[in-house]
């Protein structure tokens, strides 16, 4: 098995300053890699947030263990605008044991960030201070994949969810939640034509139809880690280990 690890950028590389316009991970054996490769290309060629002049392809082998962590259940919460949804949002930070100030300081980050990062931030669930030290970078999560691609679909499409958005983000909740020491995660997309975010916590995937305004670019991805997590060991789990996320696993 192969890890295919793409992103792209406007204006330049993203260590030198360029745009973020769109990433991607995904697990594949030898002979699906061709179509895998192709299809991260096209996408980072016709993305919403413009076309990319700058691509990274990254394939490597996978040679460590292959851990396989459940799926979440998914929840869609219904809100009427954003503000709603925010108040959602950080009612599950809370009941998830996010300090209030930790999830208004993350909220604040990502609505007001000057710049979209490629990963995402982890911040301490008990102060919503910045730890993972990686910078405009932020970590970024891979070498993931669903187990059974055909039951996550049937599976998402049973509950009405169609669409890439969806898939990807509860493939890397799956993984976020099988962590170490993370409390939840938040995030919502810089897609401008994509408004639904989420909160992960537990067991469950809390989708939220609205988190921000439509056509905004800005989105996010925070981690909330307990206070005294080993950071490196977090950042290694979620950049390194490689993982396959069931339905099967989660009993469904
Ligand atoms: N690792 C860490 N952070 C990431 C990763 C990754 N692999 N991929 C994206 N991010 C961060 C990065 O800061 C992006 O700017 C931000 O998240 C948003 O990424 O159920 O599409 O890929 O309908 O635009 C939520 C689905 C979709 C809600 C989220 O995020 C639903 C989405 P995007
Ligand atoms: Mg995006």
């Amino acid at each position: 098995m192969y890890s295919v690890r793409m992103r792209a950028a406007k204006g330049g590389a993203h260590e030198l300053g360029g745009l973020h316009i769109s990433g991607a991970e995904r697990l594949a054996e030898a002979g699906c890699l061709g179509d895998v490769a192709k299809a991260m290309i096209e996408r980072a060629l016709t993305h919403a947030k413009g076309k990319a002049d700058f691509i990274r392809l990254t394939i490597d082998e996978v040679a460590d263990e292959v851990r396989i962590v459940p799926l979440p259940m998914i929840k869609t919460i219904d809100v009427r605008d954003e503000a709603d949804g925010l108040c959602a949002a950080k009612r599950i930070l809370e009941e998830a044991g996010v300090a209030q100030i930790a999830a208004e300081r993350a909220i604040a980050a990502v609505a007001n960030g000057e710049k979209n990062m490629r990963g995402a931030m982890a911040v301490a669930a008990d102060t919503g201070q910045r730890v993972d030290g990686c910078g405009d970078r932020g970590i970024r999560v891979s070498r993931m994949d669903s187990q059974d691609e055909q039951a996550l679909q049937l599976w998402l499409s049973s509950l009405g969810l169609t669409g890439i958005h969806v898939r990807e983000a509860v493939v890397l909740a799956a993984k976020v939640m099988a962590a170490p020491d993370v409390a939840a995660e938040l995030c919502w997309s810089d897609d401008p034509g994509y408004v639904a975010g989420y909160v992960a916590a537990g067991k469950t995937y809390h989708r939220i139809t609205k988190l921000k305004q439509y056509d905004s670019a800005r989105g996010g991805r925070i981690f909330f880690v307990k206070p005294g997590a080993d950071i490196e060991a977090l950042r290694g789990f979620l950049e390194r280990q490689t993982v396959l996320a069931a339905l099967r696993e989660a009993g469904r």
